[in-house]
């Protein structure tokens, strides 16, 4: 009797996650061993090539839609602070940068099975270039959660900490000083020493230049547009100044675990108290 079931080979067939890794026979593994044990020891992983070209093409014009109705001259240090193109936090073609089974794997891979709460916004971070005669030096480093002026984050004393920073990059960033997502390697663990002597309340608005906590060469992220980095919260970083002539565009999405609310001080002071995956990683 012959079978009436359709064979499951045909590419478009599968499911778009296993399409995404054709190359693993299924197996959902898009980082490997050695990715995570960067990620635990840096703080931080750069993946090329994750977000399919459709969707950063989308997401890119409608940020540029936005951008052409134009912006406020008297709200640009907001918006760098917080998110470019307001209106478009929460729409379906940015949050699917995030969403997508070929970009959610990766924070799966590192965090867990449905441990990490889906995203419904982002921060569209534009870094436009800065006049001729800037230095090429860096901002301070600082880790986000802590109110400053112009952040949104509520001055209550509570620090609004997250698990993993997702970064999608929107545009070719080639050279250094071209808007670089930067980090300083490490400092997610300098960063838990520090607070477990301090308290976690004791970063003036996230800032870590001025702490005493010695910090090692930065690493400025140098990839292409459809390129992600994975960031553990409390890995120290900044964006670098931008001396090129293009405007450098990313996506970010703060994503967290499940019920991270009722540890925010605990996840802060065990690094990887919500990283069961790596704390293997951590001890070997
Ligand atoms: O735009 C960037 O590359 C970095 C942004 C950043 O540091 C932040 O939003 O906390």
């Amino acid at each position: 009797m012959p079978s009436l079931r359709k064979p499951a080979h045909h590419k478009s067939d599968l499911p778009a996650i296993v399409r995404a890794f054709p190359n693993c026979g299924g197996w959902l593994v898009p980082l490997t061993e050695e990715q995570k044990r960067s990620f635990v020891r840096d703080g931080f992983v750069h993946v090329p090539g994750v977000v399919p070209s459709r969707l950063v093409d989308r997401a890119r014009r409608a940020i540029n839609h936005s951008v052409g109705l134009g912006m406020d001259r008297d709200d640009m240090v907001r918006f760098s602070a917080q998110s470019f193109c307001m209106e478009l936090r929460e729409d379906p073609r940015l949050v699917r940068l995030a969403t997508a089974p070929e970009v959610w794997a990766h924070v799966r891979a590192l965090v867990g099975e449905r441990r990490v709460v889906k995203p419904v916004r982002c921060q569209i971070a534009l870094r436009f270039p800065r006049p001729e005669g800037t230095p090429r030096k860096l901002d301070g480093p600082h880790i986000d959660g802590y109110h400053t002026p112009e952040n949104g984050v509520p001055d209550d004393g509570v620090v609004r900490n997250f698990t993993l920073l997702l970064g999608v990059m929107l545009s070719d960033v080639p050279a250094p000083f071209g808007g670089n997502f930067t980090v300083w390697p490490g400092t997610h663990r300098r960063m838990e020493r520090y607070f477990r002597e301090h308290g976690v309340n004791s970063l003036q608005g996230g800032s870590v230049g001025e702490i005493g906590v010695r910090l090692p060469k930065p690493a400025p992220v140098i990839g292409k547009a459809g390129d992600i980095v994975l960031a553990h919260y409390q890995v120290a970083h900044t964006a670098s100044p931008n001396l090129s002539g293009d405007v450098r565009y990313m996506c970010f999405f703060r994503l967290a675990v499940r019920g991270l609310d009722e540890h925010r001080v605990e996840s802060m002071l065990n690094i990887w108290r919500d990283w069961p995956g790596l704390r293997e990683l951590e001890r070997s």
